[in-house]
């Protein structure tokens, strides 16, 4: 049984997160586990809005110990790392994992909207992180800010960050939603090994039913690299998979929707 760890943060609605990961790693049927960083949560009363609540570094070292020393990991997949401090200790430990295991950072900066959680964060994970990275998954936001740019405007500019972010260190880059910024709009990845450029297209579908999309998409990335596939077919069969799964996108609530887990899975099945 293939171990796969998610060191990242809870989604008290459930959408993404940890749970959006351990769900994706189970229909994988992969050995899912967690070391839990942040806990955010949304007020109903209150327009939806995020509350951010760190664990303390000593709880997250713990549970990594656990985790890492005590059981072993056959991959792992980072989410939100909220602070400077969790972003430079789980380097710390990624800095041998990564030599051995295949690791996807997910380098989430925002929960909605285009505002970084801190303001030293982005470039935390920026020098910090992203070397370790075997495939990095930005979203348009995320990229530009990895590659020193104001904002991604088009296909060329989502280029110069893909060739950017490669810079950092990481072994691929896959840059999520390409596709809204062309003409006409799709909803294409664009992936970057340093070597071949390849889009990944996908349809457009417009709905705000988005909610944990980049968190499962990069979750499969790191279920197919921990099984064994390459990094470009581990971002193609993630695609296929988010795709299928947007299909039938539902609403959790009047502010936020997801994509529908079951059918999603159907794709990894076939
Ligand atoms: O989708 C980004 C994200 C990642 N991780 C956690 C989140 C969110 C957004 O809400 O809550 C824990």
């Amino acid at each position: 049984m293939k171990k796969i760890l998610t060191i990242a943060g809870s989604d008290s609605s459930g959408g993404a997160g940890i749970q959006a990961d351990l769900r994706t790693f189970a229909k994988h049927n992969l050995y899912g586990f967690s070391a839990l960083t942040v806990i955010v949560t949304m007020d109903p009363k209150n327009n939806w809005s995020h509350g951010v609540y760190p664990i303390d570094i000593a709880t997250i070292d713990a549970q990594m110990n656990t985790a890492i020393d005590g059981v072993g990991v056959d991959a792992v997949k980072l989410g939100m790392l909220p602070t400077p401090e969790i972003i430079a200790h789980v380097a710390e430990r990624l800095e041998k994992l990564s030599k051995e295991q295949p690791v996807v950072v997910d380098p989430v900066m925002v929960c909605k909207g285009d505002k970084p959680l801190f303001p030293e964060h982005a470039e935390a994970i920026r020098t910090n992180l992203v070397k370790y990275a075997t495939v990095t998954t930005p979203n348009l936001f995320e990229a530009a800010q990895l590659a020193g740019m104001e904002k991604i405007e088009s296909y060329e500019d989502a280029q110069a960050a893909a060739q950017e972010i490669m810079k950092l260190g990481c072994g691929a880059v896959a840059i999520t939603n390409v596709g809204s910024v062309m003409s006409p709009k799709t909803s294409a990845d664009l992936y970057y090994d340093g070597e071949e450029l390849l889009l990944i297209e996908g349809t457009h579908i417009e709905t705000n039913h988005t909610h944990g999309l980049g968190c499962t998409f990069a979750a499969h990335v790191a279920a197919n690299l921990c099984k064994g596939f390459s990094k470009r077919e581990s971002v193609v069969l993630a695609k296929e998979a988010i795709k299928a799964g947007m299909k039938y996108h539902f609403p959790l609530n009047q502010y936020v929707g997801t994509l529908d887990f079951s059918e999603s899975f159907k794709a990894i099945e076939k």
